[in-house]
């Protein structure tokens, strides 16, 4: 009897992470793992050389054992020392990473090859069109091929769990469920301060906006989770050793210091605010989800070549805004991730900002009309068997 469509999705999946820096890496892989099992019933293997890196994001973890199941995911340390183990029906290797030789030769050993992908990283440039879904190198009979996300329709579309909308809805909507998660943190703002989340890398260019903020008549309750901007904080402040916790007000300005939470806790800090500076990929993508306006520190790469996905995306983004609200923007995203003086773009953006708050839910609505890269990913295998 021939197979559902549906049980032929039931199928092993391996993922393996390797973190290089920062939590990208292991911030992508653990949310599509986990979404491969809620929403896709599959079973899934994460293979993650650095479980250290993944506690931050998932405090469960336990970074001593070789295996252990984190929501539904098999969750495997990925040693140098490899030990024999069956290759899976599906093998993503995300970005770009290395497989352990003998996991290929597992591959190639199966009577059926597996399917096997590179997830890779997340651009807005319309190349990514024309390169998504085609083959790559290959191993033996094993063919690899490319999985590209992305913004537009012909790509893999972006990382979202099914409910996630109405979920981030039904808590906006509630004031109360708000207050409870952040007193939860400790934060308690002003009633009428403006919440901003900042989540970025180090940034010559924080100083200026700080410096405006403080003087804005509107107070803001800036809330900096533990990370690399917290130097320049710390420099704008006048202090040091600021950990999480920490609280200091100038003028308009109250700053806290907050822990890196728990990747789910940091979803609800993005819904709770009113404004949110993000970086990298993944936070990039849940704030957009977050249906408010943002600032993306896109991740700096030789040449200068992050400026070309950054104006990828602001073409793209921008779209549907009047061009005075584009214009501010794209300067205001263009300083930040120059390191420059923030504080003239800053107030341009302020003056836009009703607009930018409906823009920024048209564009989350926009691109949920796209299917999500897990559904995406599994559609792929299917057409490919
Ligand atoms: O940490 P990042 O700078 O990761 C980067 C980028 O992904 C970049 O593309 C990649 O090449 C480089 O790493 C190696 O930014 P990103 O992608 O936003 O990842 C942060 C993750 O951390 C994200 O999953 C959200 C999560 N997070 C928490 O779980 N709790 C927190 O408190 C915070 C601030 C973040």
């Amino acid at each position: 009897m021939p197979e559902l469509p549906q049980a032929k999705n039931r199928r092993r999946w391996d993922i393996f992470c390797t973190v290089v820096d920062n939590f990208g890496d292991i911030g992508v892989t653990w949310r599509l793992a986990r979404q491969l099992v809620a929403d896709h019933g599959l079973e899934v293997r994460l293979w993650v050389d650095d479980l250290r890196a993944f506690e931050r994001l998932c405090p469960e973890i336990d970074t001593h054992v070789a295996q252990q199941w984190q929501a539904g995911v098999e969750v495997r340390q990925w040693s140098t020392e490899w030990l024999a183990t069956d290759a899976a029906d599906v093998v993503i290797a995300a970005f770009a990473c290395q497989l352990p030789s003998a996991y290929m030769d597992a591959m190639a050993a199966r009577v059926k090859p597996p399917l096997w992908m590179n997830l890779d990283y997340l651009s807005a440039e319309d190349w990514v069109i024309g390169c998504h879904g085609l083959p790559s190198v290959k191993y033996k009979t094993v063919q690899k091929y490319f999985f590209f996300p992305g913004f537009q329709p012909g790509t893999g579309g972006l990382l979202r769990e099914s409910g996630l909308l109405e979920r981030r809805r039904q808590f906006q909507q509630s004031p109360e469920a708000q207050r409870t998660f952040l007193q939860g943190l400790g934060i308690d703002p002003a009633p009428n301060a403006q919440l901003i989340s900042l989540f970025a890398y180090e940034n010559a260019g924080l100083s200026s906006w700080l410096d405006v903020l403080a003087a804005d008549s509107t107070p803001t309750h800036l809330l900096v989770p533990e990370g690399r901007i917290l130097g320049d904080v710390e420099r704008w402040l006048g202090v040091e050793g600021l950990i999480a916790g920490a609280l200091h007000v100038r003028d308009g300005l109250t700053v806290q210091v907050l822990p890196f939470v728990r990747q789910d806790q940091y979803d609800h800090l993005l819904w709770c605010c009113d404004f949110n500076a993000v970086r990298g990929e993944d936070s990039f993508v849940r704030a957009q989800w977050a249906g408010r306006p943002m600032l993306w520190h896109i991740y700096q790469q030789e040449e200068d070549i992050h400026l070309d996905k950054l104006d990828a995306f602001l073409a793209l983004y921008t779209k549907g805004l009047s061009e005075p609200a584009s214009q501010a923007i794209n300067g205001l995203w263009h300083a930040w991730n120059a390191g420059h003086d923030m504080s003239d773009h800053w107030r341009k953006a302020c003056k836009h900002w009703p607009e930018l708050q409906k823009h920024a839910e048209a564009w989350c609505l926009e691109q949920a009309l796209q299917a999500d890269l897990a559904a995406a990913l599994v559609q792929f295998y299917v057409n490919w068997i």
